[in-house]
């Protein structure tokens, strides 16, 4: 048995590990992968997560996570009679907009080629807005609509009990883009995201970046990048109008000044440089942690700028090793032959997904076939398995417990807003943080997830101290955040914040992941285990016969003294 366990022990070991990709497609979506992968979340409140696939343009599939093959079934369908004629859906954000604990659809439409964007939400009610972005704007955990009506006017829409209020958003005017990147998040650490919102401006002189610009061309993204647990600014532009060159800029929270952490991208003669962002792909990087190191890596698709061909690539957020980005101290490095992604010719958009919810983040790309209206969905297993750590977090929106209205399935959906950040010692004994928002973009397939992975690295220390926020009401002071501490890593944390105004009674119902590292420690206890009982039966056992043997032979010679004389006696 020991001897077994230790075999299948040096035998996983050795299978698993280096970083390989696995295409799983056909487990995943068996013959329906196609369509544009458009959001996430759990449409079905089982806590597993669904996927929002556009197709044709004018319809919405919902592919439901089941347990058997195909992982992701479509079930539930938006078609093209339930809409308006001639209608393009340009972005799906599903949220609970009227509060009921009930996942809702929220599509933003062009209908008959008008510039206009409408708003629908699936529950029969609809609304005509401009660009619109998700959040809990208001502080009640019930995302509302934000976006333009009468430029450069920012509204708000709430739609609680599904009664649409409008209210003046934000004091100052703020034009928005189309695509814009937008984000609401918590800068200044208070756990409260929707005090800042970042401005657009229109597009700047090529090259220089004063402020925080987005365009078109350029687009933004939040994401810790160096691992100090601040929220930092990365911004990939294009250099030139023919995008002929690209860079990846990062400014450091609270910081102005802009530092180049990827300039580099030729590889073997070839230019690669960022596809120009339009409506349908807009100009983005995809984070999360692949390796699991605690700094996110990112997934972005390339152009091959004398080829004209795509291709998706991993960007890991590695050490800096050039003086660009020394004040920083890290920087991108492509991963340029990494086969499985440079196999998927065209691609088109490529994002994170944890697939089989295990906390280590997979990969879906989206590629272009010749003669074809929808994209090919490719699946890629992340079979990464190093001894490396992590916890998995989705915040609910916690609106009910146990007594949820109309029986539906308790704790609520997912929500954007939420901000969760960690700090803990490292195997060094070194200082560790990070902080992630839970869906602080909706629009324009940002594709962001309803859960956030944070990666521990090498430390399979508990988590010293978790920390889970929400937005809270307007003119409130305290915050509203609860601290979990001593968690164990390869844990996935359902937050239910519920009540929001009393963090205190907070909960979080804790799923362990037996990641095969913990498997691989668990057989191997068990074997040593055995061994040992084993060796202490066997010794238990000698002992008994040894004891007993020597009682006998005790007697024996106490017997044999009597009536023969030992052999000392002899000599004498
Ligand atoms: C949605 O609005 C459009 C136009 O504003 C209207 O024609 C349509 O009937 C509405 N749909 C529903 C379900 O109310
Ligand atoms: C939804 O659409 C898919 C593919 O178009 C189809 O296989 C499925 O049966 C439809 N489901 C429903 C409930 O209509
Ligand atoms: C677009 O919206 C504006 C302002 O709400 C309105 O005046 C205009 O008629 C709309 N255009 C179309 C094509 O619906
Ligand atoms: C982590 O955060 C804590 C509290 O915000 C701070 O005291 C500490 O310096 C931070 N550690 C690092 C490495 O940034
Ligand atoms: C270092 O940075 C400079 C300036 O940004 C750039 O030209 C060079 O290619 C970079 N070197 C490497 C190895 O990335
Ligand atoms: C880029 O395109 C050029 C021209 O078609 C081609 O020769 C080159 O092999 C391509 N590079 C890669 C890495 O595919
Ligand atoms: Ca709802
Ligand atoms: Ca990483």
């Amino acid at each position: 048995m020991a001897l077994f366990s230790l075999i299948s022990v040096l035998f996983f070991v050795g299978k698993h590990n280096a970083f390989a990709l696995q295409d799983v497609t056909a487990d995943l979506f068996g013959a329906e992968n196609h369509g544009t992968v458009a959001a996430f979340g759990d449409f079905f409140a089982d806590k597993q997560t669904d996927i929002f696939i556009i197709r044709e343009q004018s319809e919405l599939v919902i592919f439901l996570a089941d347990s058997k093959t195909p992982y992701f079934k479509p079930k539930v369908n938006i078609t093209k009679d339930i809409l308006p004629r001639d209608t393009v859906i340009t972005s799906v954000v599903p949220g609970d907009y009227d509060g009921d604990s009930q996942m809702d659809v929220l599509l933003t439409v062009q209908i008959q080629k008008s510039k206009n964007t409408t708003v629908l939400i699936f529950w029969g009610n609809n609304q005509t807005l401009g660009t619109i972005t998700v959040n809990s704007f208001n502080g009640d955990m019930i995302p509302d609509i934000f976006g333009v009506v009468n430029p450069p006017l920012t509204e708000v829409c709430y739609l609680t009990n599904r009664i649409p209020v409008w209210r003046n958003a934000l004091s100052s005017s703020v034009k928005m883009r189309v695509p814009h990147s937008n984000a609401f998040i918590d800068l200044n650490k208070d756990f409260t995201a929707g005090d800042t919102v970042l401005e657009n401006k229109g597009p700047t002189s090529t090259g220089t970046i004063q402020h925080c610009c987005f365009s078109m061309s350029f687009s933004h993204c939040l994401f810790l990048a160096d691992g100090d647990g601040d929220q930092d600014h990365l911004l990939p532009v294009c250099l030139d109008a023919a995008c002929q060159h690209s860079a990846i800029y990062l400014a450091k929270s609270g910081s102005k000044e802009w530092v180049t952490v990827l300039s580099d991208f030729q590889w073997k003669g070839t230019v690669w440089s960022f596809v120009p962002g339009k409506p349908s792909q807009p100009l983005a990087l995809h984070f999360g942690d692949y390796n699991l190191d605690g700094f996110p890596d990112a997934l972005v698709v390339l152009r091959n700028t004398s080829g004209g061909g795509q291709q998706a690539f991993l960007l890991e957020n590695v050490p800096c090793s050039n003086t660009s980005c020394q004040s920083v101290g890290r920087m991108f490095h492509i991963h340029w032959d990494q086969s499985d992604l440079g196999a998927i010719q065209n691609a088109i958009m490529a994002t994170f997904f944890d697939i089989y919810e295990d906390g280590i983040l997979d990969m879906l790309v989206l590629s272009q076939a010749e003669g074809k209206n929808d994209l090919i969905i490719h699946a890629l297993k992340n079979n990464f398995e190093a001894d490396a750590y992590f916890v998995k977090v989705m915040v609910l929106s916690g609106l009910c417990f146990n007594d949820c209205p109309e029986d539906v399935k308790p704790f609520g959906v997912n929500q954007p807003g939420p901000y969760v950040m960690y700090t803990t010692t490292d195997s060094n004994g070194y200082l560790k943080n990070a902080s992630a928002g839970q869906l602080s973009q909706s629009a324009h397939f940002s594709l962001q997830l309803p859960y956030t992975v944070l990666g521990l690295g090498r430390s399979a220390n508990f988590l010293d101290h978790l920390f889970v926020g929400i937005p809270r009401q307007p003119g409130e002071t305290e915050i509203r955040m609860k601290e979990w501490t001593a968690i164990i890593p390869n844990s996935q944390l359902i937050v239910i914040p519920f009540p929001h105004n009393k963090p205190r009674s907070w909960s979080a119902k804790l799923y362990l992941t037996p990641s095969n590292s913990v498997l691989l420690t668990a057989i191997a206890l068990i074997g040593v285990c055995v061994f040992i009982l084993v060796i202490i039966g066997i010794l238990h056992w000698q002992e008994k016969v040894r004891t007993h043997t020597h009682t006998h032979a005790h007697t024996q010679i106490q017997w044999c003294s009597k009536c023969w004389p030992l052999p000392g006696d002899l000599l004498l």
